[in-house]
């Protein structure tokens, strides 16, 4: 197969600035040199390959557009092409990232106190620190109102209760931020909480045919006492956890066009070599619907990615937007990998190629974030005003 230039049909590239280009030819020869080579016994032991946390650290990946004391603060755009790249080697990778960069640095510093950035943003920067976001419980997916996560104050202290279900990063993660409602006022609040916490554990879970190369589990509070230096002092109610996945969505909406676009490019690569009837498959009209389909999908997705990141760089932050190129994208990506596993026909059946392995991921990108379907609520509350998730 010939190397990955990225998708280029509709000359969306000359939409991306020089240092954007930049920023992508660099994370690009990252996934091919240090994060390609390691996928496949990660992905058939299920194992997220923490091995290459130090360098993501390094190359400015985790967390870019957060601005931490000293550093950090580029652009929405730059972290969405950043997104886009990673995804194209896996959404395990692309996953991480979103978490450690969109779900734990960005509260820390919207939300958190001085002594919480200075004590944890340059680390998690860096690497050195791992951490997950917990707001999904098994009982409550899509409604987290619902949850049952209790946090009572104790003097100066808060005790905190409860179990969360389907956390990324959670048996890795040296920092766990976790959203508790308050007992005494029926508030929402979130505690950082540290691996080494009494009552506090992780357990994975095992057997998924989705996201491998993630860690994904549980995380267990039993009465959990903390400081009130553990809480975000400057969020409370279900606003604060439905804001951070604004910012982890819109790396999402990126990160698929990414993963669609190696489908494409492996689809395309293998239709031209590989030959039926004498002649190769690319030839016959149905497997050229087939990548016309598949470059219009990616094309579209393409121009929503860029549009939502120009908006947010411009302080347009408006969360419909957001859920449209999520929703769009992802289901986007989906079909992509469906029909690109189509073409290669038994190839694409095993893990010699991509497209089966970002199709089974795709379908936690498709649930995870807020489902495809409640993105469509969300936009048809903001088409018609009328919220219908009751
Ligand atoms: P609702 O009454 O609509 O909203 C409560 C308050 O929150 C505000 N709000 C948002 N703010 C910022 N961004 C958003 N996206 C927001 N959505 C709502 C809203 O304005 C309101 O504010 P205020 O000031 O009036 O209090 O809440 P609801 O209970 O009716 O729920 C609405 C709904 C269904 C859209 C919401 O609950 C939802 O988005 N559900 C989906 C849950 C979800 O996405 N979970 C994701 C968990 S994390 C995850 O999956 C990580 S995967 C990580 C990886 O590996 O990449
Ligand atoms: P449910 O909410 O039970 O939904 C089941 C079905 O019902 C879906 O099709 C849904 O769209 C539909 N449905 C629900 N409500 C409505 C409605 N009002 N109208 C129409 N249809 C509806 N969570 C975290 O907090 N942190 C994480 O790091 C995290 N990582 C994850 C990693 C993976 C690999 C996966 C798979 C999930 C992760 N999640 C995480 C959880 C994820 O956010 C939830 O799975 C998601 O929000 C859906 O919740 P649920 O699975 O309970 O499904």
């Amino acid at each position: 197969m010939k190397p990955y230039h990225g998708v280029d049909f509709f000359k969306t590239s000359r939409l991306l600035s020089a240092e954007e280009q930049a920023v992508q030819a660099t994370v690009r020869q990252f996934v091919d040199r240090s994060f390609l080579p390691l996928l496949k016994a990660h992905h058939a032991a299920g194992t997220f390959p923490t091995e290459i946390v130090p360098e993501l650290g390094e190359l400015g990946l985790l967390g870019p557009s957060v601005r931490i004391p000293g550093g950090g603060g580029a652009s929405y755009t730059v972290y969405g092409v950043i997104c886009e790249e990673l995804e194209r080697g896996d959404s395990g990778l692309r996953s991480f990232a979103s978490v450690q960069g969109s779900l734990v640095m960005w509260p820390l510093s919207v939300y958190g106190s001085e002594a919480q950035q200075r004590r944890y943003l340059p680390e998690l920067a860096a690497g050195k620190l791992i951490g997950c976001f917990g707001l999904t419980e098994a009982g409550h997916g899509s409604d987290p109102a619902g949850m049952q996560t209790r946090c009572r104050r104790d003097g100066g202290n808060w005790v905190i209760t409860g179990n969360k279900m389907w956390i990324t990063n959670a048996t890795l993660a040296d920092l766990a931020l976790v959203w508790a409602r308050d007992t005494s006022d029926g508030k929402i609040r979130g505690f950082l909480l540290e691996r080494d916490d009494t009552g506090f554990s992780a357990q994975a879970v095992h057997g998924k045919f989705s996201l491998r190369a993630s860690d994904t589990g549980e995380l267990i509070m039993d009465e959990v006492r903390v400081g009130d230096d553990r809480r975000l002092p400057n969020i409370e109610g279900l606003k604060g956890p439905l804001s951070c996945l604004n910012e982890a969505r819109f790396g999402i909406a990126w990160g698929a066009v990414g993963a669609a676009a190696d489908c494409y490019h492996c689809a395309l690569s293998y239709a031209l070599e590989r030959e039926q009837f004498g002649t190769p498959i690319a030839g016959f009209q149905l497997t050229q619907a087939k990548l016309t389909d598949m470059v219009t999908g990616i094309t579209a997705g393409q121009l929503l990615a860029i549009q939502l990141g120009r908006l947010k760089d411009a302080g347009i932050n408006e969360y419909s937007l957001v859920s449209l190129a999520k929703r769009h994208n992802v289901a986007m990506a989906l079909d992509v990998a469906r029909e690109a596993r189509s073409i290669l026909g038994a190839a694409g059946i095993t893990d010699e190629h991509s497209p089966g392995r970002h199709m089974n991921n795709l379908e936690s990108v498709y649930t995870y974030e807020g489902t495809h379907e409640i993105h469509t609520l969300i936009v048809g509350q903001a088409v018609t005003g009328i919220a219908s998730f009751r």
